[in-house]
């Protein structure tokens, strides 16, 4: 009884989920997974024709000598350009993740533009009494713009649903005597965190949106010798340098984002007198494809293998390997997104368990060092949600597995959010 009366919850549960979907023009961000009308991929009822849906694979917007160009994360290819017939020196400029459209500041005056499929136009007038040379900006979730300039000790959060008010004027603290000095800001949605490379290349500046410092961070293996002009984030805490050179770069987080690893991914030879770069925060990192789970991976073997530590749980030991290629046979279970992902409060991760000879099944937390955070024991018999409350693990992104009668089933990645 108590089987059947979990099973027609979740059969409501499913429905009702199902029904919730984007409205494209409605300023609300309706099936709560923090994408708003035109930003959201799934909206529906509404003119998206001249927005930037965010993508499940990341994409770089990037202003660079006087047009706009659009990369793929993927193959790093331009696949898009817009030539800029207006003339607006575009620079300081985010994506907003709620309406799909890019701002940004003119640099050397108060003019701010909005980046359309179609061109760039004039949106609004900054309202601060004096032109400042701009080329450091990003947005944050909330629609915020954090502007600053050359040889600047403060900056200016300008919220574009409204700019007609007067911005605020945040002063930076924390590093007596110094400048901001960074040519992009990247905003990171797992540590609600600005993030800038300075001037010579070796030194990631880490700002709270309050403008206090937080640190500086020290860069190995990064070889731009000229200003790095264009930046962006993904979601699985990846920050993406392009340098005014054409180097081009992905700085991977250590675990509490307090380091980061220099990849050099490409390198176009292009010079840049004007450079800056924007994309959707919330891309990469929440698409059912899991591709970073080495690491946990290995865990959950050693687990399988009845490990050396002895708090992994032990585990019913195969005599095949967990690792392999997907065979042709029966479906045991089936683990789905958490939703909402990224999430601040609560998430639920719903899991179907398709074979009635199941005998154990747990969903297991880990952090992105393989470090197993949580183990929920669920039961064998029957579909089941499992609520996860983000007070219970620090802000950051989470690897979940679902391992059936000791085999992994699937893992997939969710984000928490810093208040
Ligand atoms: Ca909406
Ligand atoms: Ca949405
Ligand atoms: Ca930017």
């Amino acid at each position: 009884m108590k089987t059947k009366l979990l099973f027609l919850f979740m059969f409501f549960s499913i429905i009702l989920s199902a029904q919730v979907t984007e409205v494209c023009n409605d300023q609300l961000d309706n099936d709560l997974d923090y994408l708003t009308d035109c930003a959201d991929p799934d909206c529906e009822g509404g003119n998206c024709a001249n927005a930037f849906p965010c993508q499940s694979t990341s994409e770089l917007f990037q202003y660079f000598n006087g047009a706009l160009r659009l990369w793929d994360g993927q193959n790093w290819n331009a696949i898009a350009g817009w030539s800029n017939p207006s003339s607006f020196d575009l620079n300081a400029m985010g994506y907003n993740i709620l309406d799909g459209y890019i701002y940004g500041i003119e640099r050397g005056n108060r003019r701010i533009v909005q980046v359309t499929r179609t061109g760039i136009q004039l949106y609004g007038s900054l309202q601060i009494p004096e032109d400042r040379n701009w080329h450091t900006g990003d947005m944050d979730m909330n629609g915020n713009l954090y502007i600053s300039g050359t040889n600047e000790t403060r900056m200016w959060v300008v919220n574009i649903a409204d700019p007609s008010q007067i911005p605020v004027s945040v002063n930076f603290t924390g590093v007596p005597g110094s400048t901001l000095d960074c040519a992009d800001w990247t905003y990171l949605p797992a540590t609600n965190k600005l993030y800038g490379i300075r001037g010579n290349s070796s030194i990631l500046r880490v700002m709270n949106l309050d403008g206090s410092h937080d640190q500086d961070i020290t860069l190995t293996n990064m070889n731009c010798n000229n200003l790095t002009g264009a930046m962006f984030a993904d979601a699985s805490g990846n920050l993406y340098a392009f340098c005014n050179t054409g180097a081009f770069y992905q700085l991977s987080p250590n675990v509490d984002f307090t380091d980061f690893t220099v990849t050099q991914i490409a390198n176009n030879n292009l010079n840049a007198t004007g450079n800056d770069g924007a994309g959707c925060p919330l891309a990469n990192g929440l698409s059912d494809e899991c591709d970073c789970c080495e690491e946990v991976l290995r865990i959950l073997r050693e687990m399988q293998e009845g490990g050396s530590n002895p708090t992994t749980p032990k585990m019913k030991v195969l005599d095949k390997p967990l690792v392999e290629e997907k065979t042709q046979e029966k479906e045991k279970a089936r683990l789905f997104q958490n939703t909402p992902n990224p999430f601040d409060e609560n998430t639920t991760i719903t899991y179907e368990i398709l074979s009635d000879k199941v005998e154990s099944a747990s969903i297991f937390i880990f952090d992105m060092n393989g470090n197993m955070k949580n183990n929920f024991e669920v039961n064998p018999s029957t579909d089941g949600v499992l609520e996860i409350s983000a007070s219970t693990l620090s802000p950051g992104l989470y690897l979940y597995s679902l391992v059936v009668d000791g085999e992994i089933v699937d893992t997939k990645k969710m984000l928490i959010l810093s208040n």
